[in-house]
């Protein structure tokens, strides 16, 4: 009698055959396929396959496999790979993966037992979790920094007030990074199907990755810390493009501003306050009844008009662009869509329709690169008003209801597949739409984009915010941790809704989200529709004082914010960094009292901390001083010390050598500041280098080499000043050296000629004079400096102190 057989657990078996490819190995065992590519010094792939091909395709992988000589050893009980610093084992009965040290020490392994194995469609790797392996990453992903004990699920998902531990959001980074025994390795899985990530979650046995279909498809990176294992992440999946200067200055949304009186109101306001801003928002009423492509008539006359008169008070407005196009004949961007038959489709070919703002929409195909363009151009006219920034909402497919249909087709360029692949990443390809069409058309302009819904290498397109997060403490360190783990896994611009989407900031939180805000990448602030205003003097003086404070500091901060994107550009280098980056072994960077703490670009350390609080207590890493950057007093790392944090004082540190530079007040991006660099250095008895970057701030010929960059090093008692490399002209014609911490009885000189110094006092950020209703704030120390001008030339020099 026949019985009915349900899926159950099928690992991979015996080795049948193999042979050695140009790139790794190939082999099969019982059906499945397996194959092995070497795509760099120290990146691994690993594919194993149902199907009589693999899967080729890839939207977030950019780097190439490599033909190296690869060299296999083989005996009766594996193969084995040697690499740059780690050898790949491939053992042969039954199949199974194993990555060590050339002393044989395991980084990672497949479970013994389990390896890759599937139940039905579903495939899932296994890994023997190693004893006291931590686990960070996953991008966009609620909870802990240690992801040790929990699980995941990828599925884009619209999620309105996610509570603090949701999942899945709106993100898929199917990358993590582990780290045991003074080892570290990165995994990534590029299938876009829904996923799920086990880190010893109900099991004490494993930590495993599933695709619910598709190829096991993953990449081993190693390296000797989390930074080389980020670098060769990002050589792979790609690096953020340098953003427009103006859109790391501060920017102000609401839902929504309209018309357009309001938002020039809101331009004069900043600028009447001298608190600094570069950008302003129209979220979805600016257009024609939520029709994209579109103004309404009567809230934005003269949009042109309206774009000139904000440019001449230095504001840039960006524009909200949703994917729906409401299906109305007559509306041309739907004629156009249909007569170009760009949307997605049923299996009996005929459009899905979902309901969402402009009523019933159809919804552009981003998988097909005709679609993709076919929406760049719609961009034209926001262009020819003069908008240069973009942000896609409503990408994940959020319609209402929730609930998008698992069958309609998407084309992948040609090559098929259901919403169970597509959804994943159609948001990031209507980035990449966005972005591609947007830069064709400014022609040789920079962009802003800005993207809800994202994929792996979405850094190559977008800049990411994380949605519709909730007015509390608790959501603004979450956010804290989501901008880091998106940092950890290579999307450098990040940044959260600053004071809370939804629900009502306290003037308290307001305050401190600014400060902390100061420090994130992406520095917005948003709120929603019928809530109280959110500006920052909308909270009485003593938080406009605080808001202008940290506004002005991150405007001062330009020339290092700038250089910290340059970095991320260049190496993957993220400008929030967790802490594990550098001090990847030390367990109170884990722990839930500091697990928020980042440094923002190489120097400054923010240690985030709720608004109710008035003290608190903050690690400092370990191995080098840091100074209070509020009061100047030098502590000693590898410490837990308090920290006063009444609502004017966000906790900052700064670590000892560090090279900063900053330049005069200005209260947007478009005003030049003065012609004086300000380089503040701290005492420190370590080498520190720093890479000081300039460009033209908004085109991309620093792609041809049109940037200035040179080497700052600072040793003992010099500072070096490499030669300049690019062929940029700085903006800056002097040097105004700050020393923090150093003798005062030092001289300065520069190649052997003595300079003149001053002692002076110096402070990051104004003494509050408003301090209702928050309580008394701390006076503002003033800090002891020595400073001493000189020209800021195109040759190298050496600077000695002492
Ligand atoms: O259905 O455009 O996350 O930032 O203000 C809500 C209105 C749609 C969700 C976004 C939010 C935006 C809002 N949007």
């Amino acid at each position: 009698m026949a019985t009915y057989q349900h899926a159950r657990n099928q690992s991979l078996g015996a080795l049948e055959e193999f042979q050695i490819t140009q790139y790794g190995l190939e082999g099969r065992s019982q059906g499945a396929r397996f194959r092995v590519m070497v795509y760099g010094p120290q990146t691994v792939r690993i594919s194993v396959s149902r199907q009589p091909v693999f899967d080729e395709f890839s939207y977030a992988v950019v780097g190439e496999p490599q033909a190296t000589t690869v060299n296999w050893e083989e005996d009766s009980r594996a193969m084995r790979l040697t690499m740059a610093g780690f050898n790949l084992e491939v053992e042969k009965n039954p199949v199974r993966f194993r990555f060590l040290t050339p002393q044989g020490q395991v980084i990672n392994e497949d479970e013994p037992a389990f390896g890759t194995a599937w139940i039905g469609e579903q495939v899932t790797a296994y890994k023997t979790l190693q004893p006291g392996e931590r686990f960070v990453g996953l991008g966009e992903k609620t909870g802990n920094l240690d992801r040790r004990g929990e699980g995941y699920t990828h599925w884009n998902t619209d999620y309105f007030a996610y509570p603090t531990n949701a999942d899945a959001i709106y993100g898929t980074h199917p990358f993590y990074m582990g780290f045991h025994n003074g080892l570290c390795y990165g995994i990534f899985m590029d299938n876009t199907y829904k996923s799920h990530f086990n880190f010893g979650a109900s099991n004490d046995r494993f930590a495993s990755f599933t695709a619910e279909d598709g190829d096991m498809n993953y990449y081993f990176f190693f390296g000797e810390s989390p930074a080389k294992i980020l670098e060769h992440y990002t050589a792979l999946t790609g690096r953020a493009p340098m953003p427009p200067k103006w859109s790391l200055g501060y920017q102000q949304c609401r839902y929504s501003y309209y018309p357009d009186s309001e938002l020039l109101t809101a331009a004069k306001t900043f600028r009447d306050k001298q608190i600094p801003a570069d950008v302003l928002y129209c979220d979805i009423h600016y257009m024609d009844k939520y029709k994209i492509f579109s103004w309404d008539k009567e809230r934005f006359p003269d949009p042109k008009g309206m774009l000139e008169t904000l440019r001449e008070q230095g504001f840039r407005l960006v524009v909200i662009a949703d994917p729906g196009i409401k299906r109305e004949a007559g509306y041309a961007p739907y004629d156009d869509g249909v007569k170009n038959d760009v949307f997605v489709k049923y299996p009996d070919g005929s459009y899905y329709s979902g309901e969402v703002w402009p009523g019933w929409c159809h919804f552009p195909d981003f998988t097909d690169a005709k679609n993709r363009e076919w929406w760049g151009n719609w961009f034209k006219g926001y262009v020819d008003d003069g908008l240069e920034g973009f942000w896609n909402d409503m990408n994940e497919i959020a319609t209402w209801g929730q609930r998008l249909p698992d069958l309609m087709e998407f084309s992948f360029e040609g090559e098929g597949g259901s919403t169970r692949r597509g959804r994943n990443v159609y948001g990031m390809q209507m980035a990449r739409a966005t972005y591609e069409g947007t830069k064709k058309l400014l022609d040789g302009k920079r962009p802003f984009n800005l993207t809800r819904s994202s994929y792996a290498g979405i850094q190559r397109y977008s800049a990411v915010w994380t949605g519709d997060n909730i007015a509390e403490d608790e959501h603004m360190l979450l956010g804290v941790r989501l901008v880091n783990s998106l940092g950890l896994t290579g999307v450098a611009y990040a940044g959260p809704d600053v004071g809370g989407f939804v629900g009502e900031a306290s003037v308290e939180l307001f305050a401190r989200w600014i400060a902390i805000g100061a420090f994130t990448p992406f520095f917005r602030g948003h709120s929603m529709i019928n809530s109280r205003d959110a500006e920052p003097w909308t909270f009485g003086e003593e938080v406009e004082e605080i808001s202008r404070n940290y506004i002005n500091l991150r405007y001062r901060l330009m020339p290092y914010l700038y250089g910290a994107f340059a970095e991320a550009a260049a190496t993957g280098m993220p400008v929030a960094r967790s802490l594990v980056l550098d001090h990847t072994f030390e367990p109170e960077v884990y722990d839930t009292r500091f697990q928020n703490q980042f440094l923002s670009g190489p120097f400054i350390m923010v240690a985030p901390v709720e608004s109710t609080k008035h003290i608190t207590k903050v690690y400092l890493p370990a191995g080098k001083d840091w100074y209070d950057l509020h009061t100047g007093q030098r502590y000693a790392g590898g410490q837990i010390i308090y920290a006063d944090c009444t609502i004017e004082k966000l906790p900052l540190y700064i670590q000892a050598g560090a090279i900063i530079p900053m330049q005069s007040q200005v209260q947007s991006t478009m005003q030049a500041p003065e012609a004086v660099l300000h380089l503040h250095l701290y005492e420190g008895d370590q080498v520190t280098t720093y890479r000081y970057y300039e460009d033209d701030g908004d085109t991309y010929g620093y792609e041809q080499g049109s940037y200035y960059r040179r080497e700052l090093r600072y040793a003992g008692n010099s500072l070096q000043l490499g030669e300049v490399e690019g062929s940029y002209a700085t903006h800056f014609k002097e040097v105004k050296l700050y020393l923090h911490g150093f003798a005062e009885a030092n001289q300065i000189s520069v190649d052997g000629q003595e300079l003149a110094t001053e002692a002076e006092t110096f402070h990051y950020t104004e003494p509050i004079t408003q301090f209702d209703p928050v309580g008394e704030p701390i006076p503002v120390v003033e800090q002891p400096v020595r400073t001493a001008t000189f020209a800021w030339t195109t040759a190298a020099m050496v600077i000695n102190i002492g």
